[in-house]
């Protein structure tokens, strides 16, 4: 900076402090901050252990009833980088994950709010949800759609604990101020249809290839999405239908418009064979990853996280990301994320990985037991 540009400064002095007190601003010293070139964010990647997780939610067994004590049971998952800027039970920026503990007789009241829920079985059956008086019972790797402002309440009528996973777009509506809650005047909200009937009419599901075309649309007129179709689906797709970003990939769909199951949030599930790594892309959508079954590891920007069944991690937007399976068996992983709203409002974009044909180098190896020191 020469003598020059100084005085120019300091004789613009009062003139900058000026404005701050007036709450203003320069757009000549702050355009690069507000129009990036390309996405930032305040979002890390992160991962958690099922194990640890696991004894978390079993503990809250013990300490609390769901419609007695609390509303629901669920420990979230905090990603740290955004509890830094306040953000309580953010997973990403757009994204909450919760998992939900529900043992044998309880129930969760009914209630509505205006953020989109899904519910990923991991573990028990004998559980329903019921959407809008519509029962939908709940087995290992099947997904449950409540769409925003549906009643939705849970009950289970098993024997073994259930477990399961919560998103919902927590974030993206408390950044729109979207927000309403509101519990229904009763503990259930009348069982108006027969059980199973959304399942049942389109037993075949809806699932789509991925990047397969689609058109935004209407609330699913299915709730209940099996495993049992996706696995076959999956398990049927031949080398030619092999995505090079993702494996063996379908998105759950509504089949009234060919778009995403739930109108904000998308979901999919992944399958990699043994010995699979898929090349490394980035795109502006973020997302959670539950590992259904299998082991290997992600590359996030240049770091290792290694997985196991069970486990949980969160895919920052714009983050370098390639799969595999180091397992001797097929990996499937289900993930949940933002695309929906990012294609709406037409922010959606995608890029490979140029260098090195594809593949990221790993610097740096994710370690949870350093992260998580404490336990229970
Ligand atoms: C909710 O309604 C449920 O219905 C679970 O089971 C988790 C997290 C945040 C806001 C609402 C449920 C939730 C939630």
């Amino acid at each position: 900076m020469s003598n020059n540009d100084v005085s120019i400064k300091n004789h613009l002095k009062p003139y900058y402090e000026g404005m701050k007190r007036n709450h203003l601003g320069p757009l000549w010293y702050d355009l690069g901050h507000m129009v990036t070139n390309e996405p930032v964010t305040d979002v890390q990647p992160y991962l958690w252990k099922w194990k640890m997780i696991r004894e978390y939610v079993l503990k809250a067994g013990e300490l609390l009833k769901p419609g007695k004590d609390a509303e629901r049971r669920v420990v979230y998952l905090q990603n740290p980088s955004l509890l830094k800027h306040g953000l309580v039970g953010y997973g990403t920026h757009t994204l909450y994950a919760g998992i939900q503990l529900l043992l044998p007789g309880e129930c969760a009241p009914s209630h509505h709010h205006s953020q989109s829920a899904i519910r990923f079985i991991i573990e028990g059956s004998g559980a329903y949800t019921a959407v809008n008086g519509e029962k939908t019972y709940m087995e290992r790797g099947d997904m449950v759609l409540t769409p925003a402002w549906t009643w939705h309440e849970h009950k289970h009528e098993g024997t073994e604990p259930v477990f399961w996973l919560d998103g919902l777009d927590v974030g993206l509506v408390r950044t729109l101020a979207a927000s309403f809650f509101e519990p229904y005047e009763e503990e259930s909200y009348p069982m108006e249809a027969p059980e199973n009937y959304s399942t049942k009419q389109f037993s075949m599901g809806a699932f789509k290839k991925l990047n397969e075309r689609k058109n935004p649309g209407y609330p699913s007129p299915i709730y209940g999405y099996k495993f049992d179709r996706v696995k076959y689906l999956l398990d049927e797709m031949k080398k030619e239908d092999q995505d090079p970003f993702d494996g063996y990939a379908i998105e759950y769909i509504n089949p009234l418009t060919g778009g995403s199951a739930d109108s904000r949030i998308g979901t999919m599930m992944q399958r990699l064979e043994p010995g699979m790594q898929t090349k490394a892309h980035r795109h502006v959508h973020s997302a959670i990853y539950h590992v259904l079954e299998g082991e290997g590891y992600t590359i996030i920007d240049g770091q290792k996280f290694e997985w196991e069944k069970g486990d949980f991690f969160i895919l920052p937007p714009w983050s370098c990301h390639e799969h595999v399976n180091t397992g001797s068996s097929d990996v499937y992983l289900f993930s949940f994320n933002d695309k929906p709203v990012m294609e709406k409002l037409e922010l959606e974009f995608s890029e490979p990985y140029g260098e090195n044909d594809g593949h990221q180098i790993i610097e740096k190896v994710f370690d949870p037991d350093h992260e998580q020191v404490d336990t229970i």
